[in-house]
């Protein structure tokens, strides 16, 4: 039996720092990966697709949203579980019971909608913990797997949300326990767990048989998704009595968000930035965000603001990680010698030179920034 796991689609999501046109293509990608799936399913000669929670963003969302969803739902041509996530829960208001929904879903959607278990085919079955709301007070999946028996049936867990041995939180008491996934898997009542949350994607124990697919689109930077863009390719051997399982990471994702540190402090390392970035592929689906440190030139800063300039026109996005960039500009003796100038707008420079060295707050910021404007509009070599 061989099937696709993926999760955490969160279709109608956006990124805040996403402007323009980049917002539409980002969603448009993240659609495209969905609809993508079943041209893997296909090659792969997959039994079904199982999304293990977080399908959509939130409950309430754009009926446009809807609509494309469910369309490039319907490209995938075998049987596609849609498990109801902390994000998109089966509460009162959600996205699976509104009309729209209703009256759009293809054939080939199914919610999970019922605790317990699912016949996908004789002796084949998936073991399901929908969420009902955003705060569950107990342990969804070990209340689906008890009493369930090790009868030869072939048994997949579908379930969402933090394993108590990744995420310990005391505090939280909806957390999946590991020892009841272990409990269940020991006595071979179920054979893989299928589970959704996380976006990157992480094996949980040493079975090999309980995976986070990870997102199959990056939704968040590289400290906080290590491994996102892969959906799992999953066989389970249902001739051998143990059901042993084989677990393969296809990388689908298209989009990257990535994370550069960087000192700089002299045109040698922007000269290094520039070169990091230009080699950076596929510019229009990489969002780069920089954590810049240093001490500059007034020129210096000025060519690096042209570099950032240059290529934030170029990247999907590319902007300053604010909590991890620190550059302070200090006018160098000389540095203002070559303008041109006398007289009065002389005597001017002079006064934001001393100013920007002060290193008196805004004031000090002020000027520097003046002198960078200044440098930049008698077209010096920072330009
Ligand atoms: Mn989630």
């Amino acid at each position: 039996m061989r099937f696709v796991h993926t999760a955490d689609w969160q279709l109608g999501m956006t990124r805040h720092f996403l402007e323009g046109e980049a917002q539409p293509r980002y969603s448009a990608a993240r659609r495209d990966a969905v609809a993508g799936l079943g041209v893997l399913a296909e090659q792969v000669s997959a039994d079904f697709v199982v999304v293990a929670g977080d399908v959509f963003e939130h409950n309430q969302l754009a009926p446009k949203v809807i609509s494309q969803s469910l369309e490039a739902m319907r490209n995938i041509s075998v049987p596609v579980y849609l498990l109801p996530g902390n994000h998109d829960p089966l509460d009162a208001s959600s996205v699976y019971t509104s009309a729209l929904f209703k009256a759009e879903c293809p054939d080939n959607v199914i919610v999970l909608d019922r605790d317990g278990v699912w016949e996908v085919r004789p002796g084949v079955q998936l073991v399901v913990a929908p969420w009902r709301t955003k705060v569950p007070t107990t342990d969804l999946a070990a209340a689906v797997l008890a009493d369930l028996p090790a009868d030869g049936t072939t048994r997949v867990l579908v379930a969402h949300g933090g394993v108590d041995v990744l995420d310990p939180d005391p505090g939280k008491p909806s957390l999946i326990r590991m020892a009841a996934l272990a409990d269940a898997l020991d006595r071979g009542s179920v054979h893989y767990v299928a589970l959704g949350d996380k976006h990157s994607r992480t094996t949980v124990g040493d079975s090999g048989r309980v995976w986070y697919s990870g997102s199959p689109e990056v939704t968040n930077f590289d400290d906080v998704e290590a491994d996102p863009g892969h959906v799992l390719v999953v066989d389970v051997d249902e001739a051998d009595p143990a059901h042993p399982v084989t677990v393969e990471a296809r990388h689908i994702g298209r989009w990257r968000f990535v994370t550069l540190h960087r000192q700089v402090d002299d045109s040698r390392d922007i000269a290094d930035l520039d070169l990091n970035l230009d080699l950076l592929p596929d510019k229009e689906r990489t969002v780069v965000r920089l954590g810049l440190t240093g001490s500059l030139t007034v020129t210096d800063r000025a060519a690096l603001d042209a570099c950032l300039d240059k290529y934030a026109r170029l990247f999907a996005w590319l902007g300053a990680w604010e909590r991890h960039t620190s550059i302070a500009v200090m006018p160098a003796d000389g540095e203002f010698d070559d303008l041109g100038i006398g007289g009065f707008a002389a005597a001017a420079v002079d006064e934001l030179v001393a100013a920007a060295r002060s290193g008196d707050g805004v004031a000090a910021q002020d000027a520097q920034s003046a002198l960078g404007l200044l440098l930049r509009l008698a077209g010096g070599s920072a330009a």
